[in-house]
């Protein structure tokens, strides 16, 4: 059998029918889950190694004789256990002619268009009733990744899909009644904000049928800490004036001199996570790097990055100050502070009992003026992930001999973005 294509179904009408269908709906749900054990189960929240998921759950409601597929979210009483927002707003679900809004935080559902599809471009043997369904995010700060809807009721039976997405692995979800695909959903506002998948439900009749379903996705934000940002700082030392502060300076030098300890420099960037822990899951950060704008020189040049661990006393809010920090009292020091005009140390420690890890070192060819040097290694982010105070201290120099090269502070005054240390992870 042919219908014709409805671009938006009616409002009204799929008010009523909603209305009309959800009671029996509920009910038959029930007794279908003796005969459908997989779908019966309540579904679980899944175990992805990547953090907290969205998880929401809707209803959805099938007049194939209309052409309407109707989604509405599911009522917070109905639910079936182990679905919950965690923590998010509720999904919402609007067919009303009017996408693309919503609050902050949620997705919502459209049914762009449906079909009654045939033959090779139906269910082998049955037609399918296909939708074309929308997931659209309304997450201003994050990504949706690994974004699955999956279907796990179908009343009466015997409508599941025909096109489910394959099963992927370490997700617990089945693609026995429906399983779409919707990968990775920009944040709010861009192009890539919304994904369209077809749906192709078993047709053998054109009886009304509905079903439940939930929207699973990573919900990943990327947060960026520049020094500027709380108890942030950023100062450094030089080696030919040991008790002399810098911090108030637009820029921090960098340079290394074997040999030559006075014409050494250490720098200190401290970054105030307090923020981007109460976003993400720090522990769970799948990505940290750290950037910072530079004066131009020729040639190679090559820092070295060192952390300060977590919990040591350089790592406390009382560790060191931007206005008191010098080349002789800054944590990490090679010797024992005071005159000794070494470089850092890695081995506990110093005077204050405190020492540095390597994160590793990047090089830059021919840097521009201003330009920006980005950092990232997996010290870095193991390091950032085993943060428990909100604060952390990288240190810094310069890993090769030839020359003076700058980085711009917080204080600098061209309008250059402070040093900065960017966090992705599952947002909490
Ligand atoms: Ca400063
Ligand atoms: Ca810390």
């Amino acid at each position: 059998m042919r219908a014709p294509t409805h671009p938006q179904a009616p409002r009204p009408a799929s008010a009523a029918l909603l209305a009309r269908l959800r009671p029996a709906l509920l009910a038959s749900a029930i007794v279908a889950c003796g005969g459908s054990p997989t779908a019966a189960e309540a579904p679980e929240a899944p175990t992805g190694t990547s953090g907290p998921r969205l998880i929401t759950e809707f209803v959805g409601f099938v007049d194939a004789a209309r052409g309407m597929l109707v989604l509405r979210p599911q009522a917070a009483a109905q639910r079936s256990a182990g679905v919950i927002a965690q923590g998010l707003a509720e999904v919402n679900v609007v067919q009303d002619g009017v996408p693309s809004a919503g609050p902050d935080n949620s997705v919502e559902l459209v049914t762009e268009s449906t079909a009654i599809k045939t033959g090779a471009q139906g269910c082998g043997a049955f037609d399918a009733f296909s939708g074309m369904v929308t997931l659209r995010s309304f997450f201003p700060n994050s990504t949706l990744q690994n974004t699955y809807i999956e279907l796990t009721r179908v009343t009466p039976i015997g409508h599941e899909a025909c096109n489910s997405s394959p099963v992927p692995p370490g997700l617990e979800v089945s693609d026995a009644l429906g399983l779409f695909a919707y990968g990775t959903i920009a944040a709010k506002g861009g192009a890539s904000d919304h994904a369209t998948r077809e749906w192709k439900l078993l047709l053998p009749t054109t009886t009304n049928f509905g079903f439940i379903g939930r929207v699973m996705a990573d919900v990943v934000s990327t947060v960026a800490v520049p020094t500027a940002f709380g108890r942030g700082a950023d100062a450094y030392g030089q080696g030919s004036v040991p008790t002399t502060n810098f911090g108030a300076s637009p820029l921090i030098t960098t340079r290394s001199t074997p040999g030559n300890p006075p014409n050494n420099y250490k720098d200190y960037l401290r970054f105030d996570l307090s923020a981007a822990a109460a976003e993400i899951d720090l522990a769970s950060a799948s990505a940290a790097t750290l950037s910072f704008a530079v004066t131009g020189r020729n040639g190679t040049v090559t820092f070295d990055f060192y952390g300060l661990p977590d919990g040591l006393p350089g790592d406390a809010a009382s560790g060191w100050t931007e206005l008191g920090l010098t080349f002789g009292n800054g944590p990490g020091n090679a010797g024992k502070g005071g005159a000794d005009l070494s470089f850092f140390t890695t081995a506990p420690g110093d005077s204050n009992g405190n020492f540095l890890s390597s994160l590793g070192q990047q090089s830059v060819l021919n840097p521009a003026a201003n330009a920006t040097v980005s950092f990232s290694s997996a010290a870095l982010l193991n390091w950032i992930k085993s943060d428990t105070n909100g604060l952390v201290t990288v240190a810094l120099r310069r890993g090769d001999a030839a020359g003076i090269i700058h980085l711009h502070s917080k204080e600098n005054t061209l309008g250059l973005a402070a040093p900065t240390l960017t966090v992705v992870g599952p947002r909490r």
